[in-house]
C-alpha cells in the first residue's frame, strides 16, 4: 500500500485534474454557465449615423432616403443577473447561407451602423450578423441552438415590440431641436412592454434602448444600472449623409 506521503501529490493532482473539468463557473466541460435572461439591444440610427464620417456600402447610415428611420436591432444577448454576459460560447462559424431567407428582413431592421468589419470570436473580422451570432447567439442554449433560430428568434421579438412606435405614440418623435425628460421615455415604454428597459446615451442623445426578457420571452426589468443618460435627452431625426458619398 502507498505510503500517506506519496498519496498526498496524487490527491492533489486528482483534484487539480477535477477542477479543471468542472471550471471556476461550475460546468462541466469548462464551457461557461448558463445564462440568465436576454436583452434585446435597439439602436437609434438618428444619433449613430450622426457620427458617420465616410461612407461605403455595408453602412445603412449611407443609404439616403432608404436609411432606417426606426430602431434598429443591434443583438439579442444573453445576460447574467450580476451583469455580466458569457461570450463566443463555441466554435461555429457564421454561415450566411444558413439565413439567405432572412437576408431581407435583416438588412432592413438588423443592418450594420458602420463601415468597418466586426469582430468574430475564432475567425478574425466579418459581419456585423457573423460577430453576433458568434459572440452572443453562441451563449443563448438551451433556448437557441443554432444560427437561424438566433436570427428568426431575434426578429420575431422585434417585430412584437415596435418601440418606436411605443415613442412616437406618447409624443417623442425625432427631432434635433426637442429635448424629451427621459423618465418620460421609461415610463412610455414601461406601459406598453410591462418592465422597465435600460437607455444608453451618447452624450444627451438617445442611442440604444434595451427591453429584456425571461428565458421564455416574457417581459422582464432589465438590471437597475448607472444610466449612461441625463435628466432630458434628445431622440435626433435621422440627418442626410449629403455629400459624403460611398
Ligand atoms: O455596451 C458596450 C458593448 O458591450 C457589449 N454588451 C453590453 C451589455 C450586455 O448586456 N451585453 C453585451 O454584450 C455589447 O457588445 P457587442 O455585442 O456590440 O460586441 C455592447 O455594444
Amino acid at each position: 500500500m502507498a505510503s500517506l506521503s506519496a498519496q498526498i501529490p496524487l490527491c492533489l493532482a486528482l483534484m487539480m485534474a477535477a477542477c479543471l473539468m468542472i471550471g471556476i463557473n461550475g460546468s462541466i466541460d469548462g464551457a461557461q454557465r448558463e445564462f440568465d435572461y436576454f436583452a434585446l439591444s435597439l439602436q437609434w440610427p438618428g444619433t449613430i449615423c450622426h457620427k458617420t464620417r465616410h461612407c461605403c456600402s455595408s453602412n445603412a447610415c449611407c443609404r439616403g432616403s432608404n436609411s432606417p428611420t426606426e430602431f434598429t436591432i443591434h443583438g439579442l444577448w444573453p445576460d447574467y443577473n450580476d451583469g455580466t454576459w458569457p461570450s463566443c460560447c463555441y466554435r461555429s462559424q457564421f454561415d450566411v447561407k444558413e439565413i439567405s431567407t432572412l437576408l431581407d428582413a435583416l438588412e432592413k431592421y438588423w443592418p450594420s451602423l458602420y463601415c468597418g468589419k466586426s469582430s468574430t470570436c475564432f475567425s478574425g473580422k466579418g459581419l456585423f450578423w457573423a460577430h453576433e451570432w458568434e459572440k452572443h447567439g453562441t451563449c443563448s442554449s438551451p433556448v437557441i441552438r443554432d444560427e437561424y433560430s438566433y436570427f428568426i428568434t431575434t426578429l420575431n421579438v422585434y417585430f412584437k415590440y415596435n418601440v418606436t412606435k411605443i415613442l412616437n405614440e406618447a409624443g417623442y418623435v425625432p427631432s434635433n431641436s426637442e429635448r424629451y425628460p427621459l423618465g418620460g421615455i421609461v415610463s412610455a415604454i414601461e406601459n406598453s412592454f410591462r418592465a422597465t428597459p435600460e437607455v444608453i446615451c451618447s452624450k444627451e442623445a438617445v442611442e440604444e434602448i434595451r427591453l429584456c426578457f425571461f428565458k421564455d420571452f416574457k417581459p422582464r426589468n432589465c438590471l437597475a444600472s448607472k444610466t449612461s443618460c441625463p435628466k432630458y435627452v434628445s431622440l435626433p431625426a435621422y440627418v442626410s449623409m449629403g455629400n459624403i458619398g460611398i
